[in-house]
C-alpha cells in the first residue's frame, strides 16, 4: 500500500524542511520527485542525494516571487519527466511582528507565496493531470487558519485561504478524478521555526499545549503526504489532515 511507482511529483520548497522530508518519503515510495527551491546549489545537492541512493529525482531552481517562471516550471516538469501526477504546494513563508509593525507590503509578500502561488500552480497543473485522467494536489496548510496566535496575521490568513482554496478546487476538479487536500502541520521543528524552537518559553508552551508533549518531526508530516498522494486515498478530497500531536483538539 501507499506506493507511488511511476508517479511524478512536483514539490515546491523541497530543498529543506517539510518539503525535503516529503521528497525523501515520496521518492522512497517509488515516485520521481522534482525538487524545487530558490538555490540552484541546494536543488542540485538534494537531487544528487536522492539519485545517489538510486531514487528518481530531478530539479529546477526558481523564485516563486516570479509567478510566470513558477508557472513555466510546471510545464517544464511535465515536458522533462513526461507526466505530472502529484503537485505538492508546500513552499511557504512566515513573518512575525506586532500588528502596529506589520507592513501591508509584508502582508502582500506572505499572501503571494502562501496563497497566490498555490492557486496559480494548481491551475497550471490541472491540464497535465486531466491528460492522465487523475491527479493529486496536496497543499501544505497549517493549524493556523483553524486557530490563530498573535503576531502572524498574514500567515494565519494565508493558511486559512489555503484551507478554503483546497475545498474550492476539490469540488471543481473531482469530475476529473483530481483530488485536492491539505495537510495541517502543528508545531514541527523546521528551519522556519528555529526562532521558536530556540525560545525556551515558546518551546515550553508547545510542549505543554500538545497532548503528545513534543514538537512534530518533518517525517511525520511527510507520511501524511504519502498517504494523500497514494491511490489508496482516491476517495479523500477537500479535506485537511491535521498532524499536530493533538494540539487543536485539547482545551
Ligand atoms: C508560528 C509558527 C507556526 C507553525 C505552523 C503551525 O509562528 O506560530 O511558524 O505557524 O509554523 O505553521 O501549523
Amino acid at each position: 500500500m501507499f506506493r507511488l511507482d511511476g508517479k511524478v511529483a512536483l514539490i515546491t520548497g523541497s530543498t529543506r524542511g517539510l518539503g525535503w522530508a516529503m521528497a525523501e518519503a515520496m521518492a522512497g515510495q517509488g515516485a520521481h520527485v522534482v525538487i524545487t527551491g530558490r538555490s540552484t546549489a541546494d536543488v542540485h545537492d538534494r537531487v544528487t542525494d536522492l539519485t545517489g541512493r538510486g531514487l528518481a529525482a530531478s530539479g529546477r531552481a526558481g523564485d516563486l516571487a516570479d509567478l510566470d517562471d513558477a508557472i513555466a516550471g510546471v510545464g517544464w516538469v511535465a515536458d522533462t519527466a513526461g507526466r505530472l501526477d502529484i503537485l505538492i504546494n508546500n513552499a511557504g513563508i512566515n513573518s512575525r511582528a506586532p500588528l502596529g509593525e506589520f507592513d501591508v507590503d509584508e502582508w502582500r509578500r506572505v499572501l503571494h507565496v502562501n496563497l497566490d502561488v498555490v492557486f496559480a500552480l494548481s491551475k497550471a497543473a490541472v491540464p497535465h493531470m486531466r491528460a492522465l485522467g487523475a491527479g493529486r494536489i496536496i497543499n501544505t496548510a497549517s493549524i493556523m487558519g483553524t486557530v490563530a496566535r498573535p503576531t502572524i496575521p498574514a500567515y494565519v490568513s494565508s493558511k486559512g485561504g489555503v484551507d478554503a482554496l483546497t475545498k474550492a478546487l476539490a469540488v471543481e476538479l473531482a469530475p476529473d478524478r483530481i483530488t485536492v487536500n491539505a495537510i495541517g502541520p502543528g508545531y514541527v521543528a523546521t528551519e522556519m521555526n528555529t526562532p521558536l524552537v530556540e525560545d525556551p518559553e515558546f518551546d515550553a508552551m508547545v510542549r505543554s499545549r500538545t497532548p503528545l508533549g513534543r514538537w512534530g518531526e518533518p517525517a511525520e508530516i511527510a507520511a501524511a503526504a504519502v498517504f494523500l498522494a497514494s491511490d489508496e486515498a482516491g476517495y479523500v478530497t477537500g479535506q485537511k489532515l491535521i498532524v499536530d500531536g493533538g494540539m487543536t483538539t485539547a482545551l
